[in-house]
């Protein structure tokens, strides 16, 4: 059986109700975790408000500001989570970032920012939290678990930087499983099929994405952030306790299928 009752799990990455984050957060707290959410704060205190009210929904007292390009912020982060809870037995890594001139037409046009504020946020975020978290995880055999995409692994038109930043992810998945395994965390990455959200929705064609992605995929439709937030549970219970350094896809198996 599942059980998360007693452990205390972290979200980054909910900036609404269709976030991944958020089908994430619902499952953690169906499995019975105390939830912590961090995010992306704005001059206007409007995502504050808006996750807040999302957080209330599940009893989740601990919102806390990160913009995970700031140092300062990630610090800030663990030294609260020090502070209330003493210790965090799963992270939850949902965040990625991009320009949106570098996810259209040629890869080769990114420009050296562009590249370097791609894996800025969507993947040294991933090491400079493990590295946050790694002592209020040690000893809990904690898990720390991120979100990825098929586009590390094929060349999707458009996705460009960000495959190359979801490589660089997954290959981080392995080197911290590899250093954080003798403390007893493990770490693993979950890759989704398309979903809509904030962050794909913006997409050119992506509802057409969608449709495509429904017809090839063995399960003949397209998953949801909740189906996601399940296989982050079972990664962050004992049920997984033989699991690190993988990449486990939630997809209706659209990645083992080849277009003819
Ligand atoms: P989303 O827009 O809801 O989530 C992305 C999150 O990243 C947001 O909460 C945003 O605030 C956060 N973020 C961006 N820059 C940040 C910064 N500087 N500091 C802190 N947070 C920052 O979209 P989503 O689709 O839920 O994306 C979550 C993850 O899922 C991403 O890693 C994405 O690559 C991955 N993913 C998405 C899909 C999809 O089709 N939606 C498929 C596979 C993987
Ligand atoms: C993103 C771009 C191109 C093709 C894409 C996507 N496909 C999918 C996505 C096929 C599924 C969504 N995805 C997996 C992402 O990781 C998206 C990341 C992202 C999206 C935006 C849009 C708005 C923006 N910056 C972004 N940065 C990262 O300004």
């Amino acid at each position: 059986m599942l059980d998360l009752k007693g452990r205390k799990a972290l979200v980054m990455g909910v900036a609404n109700e269709s976030s991944i984050a958020w089908g994430i957060a619902q499952s953690l707290a169906e499995g019975g975790a105390e939830l912590a959410l961090s995010f992306l704060p704005d001059a206007r205190g409007r995502s504050e408000r808006r996750v807040r009210r999302l957080a209330d929904t599940l009893g989740c007292g601990l919102c806390l500001p990160c913009d995970v390009r700031e140092d300062g912020d990630i610090e800030a982060l663990f030294e609260a989570l020090g502070r209330e809870w003493g210790g965090l037995d799963a992270l939850v890594h949902s965040i990625a970032g991009a320009r949106s001139e570098d996810l259209v037409g040629e890869f080769t046009g990114v420009s050296r920012e562009g590249f370097a504020l791609a894996h800025d946020i969507s993947v040294y975020s991933l090491i400079a939290a493990a590295h946050g978290g790694r002592s209020l995880m040690q000893g809990s055999d904690g898990s720390i678990v991120t979100i990825t995409y098929l586009g590390s692994q094929r060349a999707i038109p458009n996705y460009n930087v960000m495959g190359v930043a979801k490589a660089a992810l997954e290959s981080a998945v392995r080197y911290l499983a590899a250093e954080l395994g003798p403390a007893g965390t493990r770490v693993n990455a979950v890759s989704p099929g398309p979903i809509e959200t904030l962050s794909s929705s913006v997409i050119a064609g992506f509802s057409e994405i969608l449709g495509a992605t429904a017809e090839r995929a063995p399960l003949r439709r397209n998953v949801t952030a909740r189906q996601v937030g399940n296989a982050v549970a079972f990664l962050c219970s004992d049920l997984a306790a033989g699991i690190t350094g993988q990449v486990l896809y939630v997809d209706g198996g659209y990645h083992i299928t080849a277009g003819m």
